[in-house]
């Protein structure tokens, strides 16, 4: 549907090194539309509900602390298959074996800094955007533009 949306985040490291814009860019370029987004710093506690399905994994306490050590960018993009779509965006957890082209493979190296995050399913982008959004923080707008000549 081309009102599927996806949680994307530029993660503490994204930040520090200026990548926002760039990553901004290629969802804006691709004709994603751009529905939310806030720069915040997450709580430990808010982020181990966000990465609860890794609360097991011998790199979680670090993962965590990587997470809530500076501002993050928060984000929703919507559109058709934007969830699957964003994942190949965003390419493999590990950037060395990640694409070039896509944004872990042309501006990171190692899985435990690799600038961004995007939900893995559409069950999970429902429940990342409800976790790090309230319905307000939404903005459900038209776009001709993107309804004219990105779909057909
Ligand atoms: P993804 O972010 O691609 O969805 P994930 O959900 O499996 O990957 O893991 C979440 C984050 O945890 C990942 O972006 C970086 C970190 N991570 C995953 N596997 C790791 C590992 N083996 N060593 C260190 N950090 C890891
Ligand atoms: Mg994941």
């Amino acid at each position: 549907s081309v009102n599927e949306r996806t949680f994307i985040a530029v993660k503490p490291d994204g930040v520090h090194r200026g990548l926002v814009g760039k990553i901004i860019a290629r969802f804006e370029e691709r004709g994603y539309k751009l529905v939310a987004l806030k720069q915040l710093t997450a709580s430990k506690g808010h982020l181990e509900v966000h990465y609860q399905d890794l609360k097991e994994k011998p790199f979680f306490p670090g993962l965590i602390d990587y997470m809530a050590s500076g501002p993050i960018v928060a984000m929703v993009w919507q559109g058709l298959d934007v969830v699957k779509q964003g994942r190949v965006m965003l390419g493999a957890t590990n950037p060395l074996a990640s694409a070039p082209g896509t944004i872990r493979g042309d501006f990171a190296i190692q899985t435990g800094r690799n600038i961004c995050h995007g939900s893995d399913s559409v069950d999970s982008a429902n429940r990342e955007i409800a976790h790090w959004f309230k319905p307000d923080e939404i903005n459900d707008y038209a776009s001709p533009f993107i309804n004219s000549w990105v779909y057909e």
